[in-house]
């Protein structure tokens, strides 16, 4: 039971008042609220009870399913969002598919209308729980007031353990509004969903301790299991006695601080060349939380090819699903490890593959043109990553180009210091994220690199950065273009430009017939926008403004955005085309 209870036990309370009385027993300190109709006997509940828990209204229900995500990524506590019925539950959708693609504990409140009209057309009403079925780790409808208490006590523990996850809890009114004398107690009823087999048994252990011994050429392939589990320690305890060289997914940057010497950094798709030269040439490939999806293995059969694959995760259903494993494990991953660093030791000989690849990522680092005659995204980000290396700072991006280079630049060394919607691929996850992040952790620098694309798909929520005094900090690499589908355009589709160009139509750069200049008008005015919604702003273009505009803007006592002009010319690179191995890796 909570700490405060404001409400007496056995008293008489309405649906609303024991749902939010349950937030607050979950220790619910911040949730993500955007009322209507079906949900207003919700938000005068919540009004009951602010000295405990604090509502933020967001300005549209996706930026407050993002934010509670970004409260949920960075705490690892379960993040609420809340909405009313009809649209404002299908505004939560995609923040929901996106928890679930991304393992994230998120509880999703939606009002729906009274019990005797569902099904009827009624005003506002949409099939949430239907619509949300296969992208939720669990849902409810719930049709008495009696359920509520033990509802809200099974949904954050589905949402919060095995495997993280969104769970729907959608109430009608009438429901928010009966009475009754509520039962704190109520034993869950979750006959289905058992937790118990999670831990590695003895013999597979050995197995792995074994394969570990045999290895000439391991490697760990890490993701965001292991931030989920928070297992980091261990991930550094179990390399740094093996010796294995450790590359992570988008999803698991942080997991292994990129300072460390045989961090190989990210894989995949646009990972880095080392990385994937040495899941190439592993003979064993230890896959710790993580799902083998097709933007880290492109092509599955010349993915570690010639290697022996360990497989833990948690999710028995990743096992085996796009790779067959030789040792597939269902486990939490930081028991499996904490289990298995008795019992390995430094790897024999494993000098000559750590030195390979060292040498493979000195002689293939990310890199840029450092001599561009003005900013490049990448530059823009290394500066940031250089300004902001002494302090607490969240990072959090929109999807794109500048969401790659964010993973290649920017240096972390902390798990849930980086936030990104990896799986859903969501643009317009960035500045909402960041919101949330810094309503949890108010004193902390929450940087949002984004796109002029993304930042576009939640753009409002400046207003609630400002009304809520959240500082949070826009560095945004503005290129004009939606420039991920230019580069596959160029890369591709010979060029020709199909609607990606963010500027007006008549625009000779909209077809991509313009001069290709890179510092030209820019449409929208994005520091107008910004001192509109009341935040500080301000533009640069020349490299040498760069420094001392991105420390202005870490300064500033405010939300602020920083509108970067950069090219649309530039690509991210290394690129395995999708369906492709390491073998057709673009360099240039
Ligand atoms: C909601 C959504 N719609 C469409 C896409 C497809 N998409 C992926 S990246 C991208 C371009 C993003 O442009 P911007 O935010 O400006 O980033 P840039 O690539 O220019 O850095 C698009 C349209 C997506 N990922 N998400
Ligand atoms: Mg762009």
């Amino acid at each position: 039971m909570g700490k405060t209870n404001q409400l007496a036990t056995s008293q008489l309370l309405s649906g609303s008042e024991i749902l939010v009385q349950s937030l607050v027993n979950h220790g619910v300190e911040i949730l993500f609220a955007y009322p209507g109709g079906a949900s207003m006997p919700l938000h005068q509940a919540l009004t009951r009870f602010t000295d405990q828990i604090r509502t933020i209204l967001p300005r549209h229900e996706q930026g407050g399913g993002f934010a509670a995500q970004g409260y949920a990524r960075s705490t690892g506590k379960p993040g609420v969002c809340m909405a009313t019925s009809g649209p404002g539950a299908t505004n939560l959708v995609t923040a929901i598919a996106d928890a679930r693609l991304d393992s994230v504990p998120l509880i999703a409140i939606s009002g729906q209308v009274k019990l005797p009209v569902i099904g009827s057309d009624a005003f506002q009403e949409t099939p949430i729980v239907e619509v949300c079925r296969a992208i939720t780790k669990h849902h409810y409808l719930l049709t008495d007031v009696n359920d509520v208490a033990r509802v809200v006590r099974e949904a954050f523990h589905i949402a919060s353990t095995g495997r993280p996850g969104p769970v729907l809890i959608d109430i009608p009114k009438d429901v928010q509004e009966e009475m009754c004398i509520p039962d704190w107690d109520q034993p869950l009823d979750l006959p289905g969903y058992q937790l118990d087999s999670l831990q590695a048994p003895q013999e597979q252990l050995e197995q792995v301790a074994a394969a570990i011994k045999q290895s000439k050429r391991p490697i760990i392939y890490c993701g965001g299991g292991i931030i989920a589990a928070n297992a980091s320690q261990q991930l550094k305890q179990l390399a740094d006695k093996t010796g294995i060289p450790v590359t992570m997914t988008l999803m698991g940057l942080g997991a292994f601080s990129s300072q460390e010497k045989l961090c190989l950094d990210m894989l995949g798709m646009h990972g880095a060349v080392y990385a994937n030269h040495a899941i190439r040439d592993c003979d064993l490939l230890l896959a710790f939380g993580v799902r083998f999806d097709d933007r880290v293995t492109g092509k599955l059969e010349l993915f570690a090819r010639d290697a022996k694959i360990v497989h833990i995760d948690i999710d028995a259903s990743e096992l085996n699903k796009n790779k067959p494993a030789h040792i597939p494990i269902v486990s939490d991953i930081k028991y499996a490890m904490e289990k298995l660093l008795p019992m390995v030791e430094a790897v024999e000989g494993i000098e000559a593959w750590q030195q390979q690849c060292l040498d493979w990522k000195e002689q293939s680092p990310f890199s840029y043109d450092k001599d561009f005659d003005g900013i490049l995204q990448q530059h823009a980000i290394a500066e940031l990553s250089r300004l902001t290396r002494e302090r607490e700072t969240f990072i959090t991006v929109g999807v794109g180009q500048h969401q790659m280079w964010a993973a290649q630049f920017y240096k972390l060394d902390k798990p849930r210091s980086w936030l990104s919607s990896s799986g859903l691929g969501t643009m317009g996850f960035g500045l909402p994220a960041a919101m949330g992040v810094q309503a949890a952790h108010p004193d902390a620098l929450v940087v949002d690199i984004d796109g002029d694309g993304s930042l576009q798909m939640n753009i409002q929520e400046l207003a609630t950065c400002f009304c809520e005094k959240l500082p949070v900090k826009i560095l945004l690499l503005n290129n004009q273009h939606l420039g991920m589908v230019v580069q596959w355009e160029d890369r591709f589709m010979e060029g020709n430009r199909a609607h990606t160009y963010l500027g007006p139509i008549d625009d000779p750069e909209a077809t991509g017939k313009g001069k290709q200049a890179f510092v030209g008008q820019r449409y929208p005015d994005f520091t107008q926008i910004a001192k509109g919604y009341g935040c500080g702003a301000a533009s640069v273009s020349r490299k040498q403004d760069l420094t001392a505009a991105i420390e202005e803007m870490i300064s500033y006592d405010g939300p602020y955005v920083l509108d970067v002009n950069v090219p649309y010319q530039e690509h991210v690179l290394p690129m395995i085309p999708s369906g492709m191995s390491v073998d057709d890796m673009i360099l240039e």
